[in-house]
């Protein structure tokens, strides 16, 4: 091998060490990770004959936008009904000794698994807006109603800032629950996700896909190196 082509060649293979470590060293900054928790629920459980339960969802992702879906089943799903609510429950702390002890509607009897600090109620008649709650010790207090969700062919999808929850890590648990709307307040529940007693919903950190293509490339790179690096050079020669 010439001397021009064996610099060519230790150039080529520290071109090819810059690549691999810097694709390594971004790879979970572009693969910023995500959270997600997601549960069923039975088909044919809500007490009402409607709007019943099968899915719901809570998504982070990197931008810092949380949203949260509900899914009923087929041939159940009334959209618009008036008095009625869908809401999510938040253990944003996973500490059934914060909150509100259990879920609400549901006395404590959920003490012992779940402490509701927020709550979110989608309200669908008249106008599809969202309302945000948080326990101050007490009670709920009202925060903001500012939220439009969004009507599928099954369900809502609502989307709002994580950070509007009071939190940055998406980290939490959750439950949901289908809720009537009676006089004076009074209110029942006709469903719920997950079902009374049974563990809540966790959020859990999800590597996003485009890490792992970072990391891919970035580590088969690593492997040419490694390769390149056991082959031997020729002695040099001048020329
Ligand atoms: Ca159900
Ligand atoms: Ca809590």
């Amino acid at each position: 091998m010439t001397m021009t082509a064996r610099i060519a060649r230790l150039l080529n293979v520290r071109l090819l060490l810059s690549i691999t470590c810097v694709l390594i060293f971004v790879s979970p900054v572009f693969g910023d990770t995500i959270y997600f928790g997601s549960a069923t629920d039975a088909t044919g459980d809500s007490t009402t004959g409607n709007n019943d339960l099968v899915f719901a969802s809570a998504g982070i992702d990197q931008a810092g936008v949380l949203t949260l879906e509900a899914r009923f089943a087929p041939g159940s799903f009334l959209p618009r009904l008036p008095f009625t609510r869908t809401d999510f429950y938040f253990d944003l702390d996973r500490n059934p000794a914060t909150g509100l002890p259990g879920t609400p509607l549901n006395g404590d009897s959920e003490s012992a698994i779940f402490g509701t600090d927020t709550q979110v109620q989608l309200i669908p008649f008249p106008d599809s807006s969202a309302s945000l709650l948080t326990w101050n010790g007490a009670d709920f207090t009202f925060v903001t109603d500012n939220y439009t969700f969004t009507t599928v062919a099954d369900g809502y999808n609502l989307t709002l800032p994580l950070l509007d929850l009071g939190i940055t890590d998406g980290r939490f648990n959750f439950k949901v629950a289908y809720v009537q709307v009676g006089f004076r307040g009074f209110t029942t529940i006709s469903d719920r996700l997950t079902n009374l007693n049974a563990p809540s919903v966790s959020t859990t950190a999800v590597p996003e896909p485009t890490s792992f293509s970072f990391l891919a490339i970035g580590l088969t790179l690593l492997l040419l190196v490694c390769v390149a690096s056991l082959i031997e050079f020729p002695p040099m020669s001048f020329d």
